[in-house]
């Protein structure tokens, strides 16, 4: 997959050469490319940014290094990305959406400070491009580039050969599927003991068909006690699928 993003922080995505996703580029996996908007300003300040129609605070994204700046990096490649743009209106971000965006040859994302960008910059590309403004919470962060590294993350363990074992993802809470409105229970390892805390005995019993149960209970009380939203929409059959999945 190939993933571009244009932004005036490029020194935000950093965080893409460390970890799961750096080692997705490190073997060529992923081909990330991260550009600064400002190379597409005109003016001697490199001015991206201008105050808004109709008044009111803070400043608005110019649509000219925008149109450039995506022209250019669609000019780059071949066939046409799908569009992300990071905004607190977008749609939420799923995990649903991240396995589709998952299954796209070229990601780019736009992601914007201030208070947006241009809205013609939208209408232009929505014309020749899937676009996809997306939100990752209901919380208003200063810019696009948090959820770019949010969003970069969730669809990057999902391309083919990322994550050592392919089951890791099919348990996923969130994950679309038997298990899609619930949590995941808690995990233990070694040592048995600590600070005087032991191990859930069913854990040790070696009884494939009691732990996975344990576990579905676990996963249930854990949901209801942080999302009793998802334990409404919990489909009964779901559950048993659950205990069947070990
Ligand atoms: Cl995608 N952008 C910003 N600025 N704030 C957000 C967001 C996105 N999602 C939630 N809050």
């Amino acid at each position: 997959m190939r993933i571009d993003v244009v932004t005036i922080f490029p020194e935000y995505l950093e965080p893409l050469s460390v970890s799961l996703v750096g080692k997705a580029r490190q073997r060529g996996q992923l081909d990330v490319r991260v550009h600064d908007l400002r190379e597409w300003a005109h003016d001697r300040h490199n001015t991206v940014d201008d105050t808004p129609y109709g008044g009111g605070p803070g400043m608005v994204m110019k649509p000219e290094p925008w149109g450039e700046a995506l022209d250019s990096v669609l000019a780059s490649g071949d066939g046409k990305p799908v569009l992300v743009v990071p905004t607190p209106s977008g749609i939420p971000f799923t995990q649903e959406l991240a396995v589709e965006l998952s299954e796209q040859p070229w990601l780019v994302f736009a992601p914007a400070r201030y208070e947006g960008i241009d809205r013609r910059v939208m209408e232009e590309y929505e014309e020749r491009l899937d676009v996809r403004e997306v939100s990752i919470g209901d919380y208003v962060l200063a810019g696009g580039e948090a959820p770019v590294l949010v969003i970069v993350e969730a669809v990057a363990r999902l391309l083919p050969g990322v994550l050592g074992n392919a089951q890791s993802h099919q348990d996923d809470s969130f994950a679309p599927g038997a298990m899609s409105n619930l949590l995941e229970g808690p995990v233990y390892t070694k040592p048995p003991q600590w600070r005087g805390r032991e191990i859930p005995e069913v854990l040790l019993s070696g009884h494939h068909g009691k732990v996975a149960r344990w576990r579905r209970d676990e996963a249930l009380r854990r949901t209801s006690q942080n999302r009793p939203d998802l334990v409404e929409r919990c489909d009964p059959e779901a559950l048993d699928k659950y205990d069947r999945r070990l």
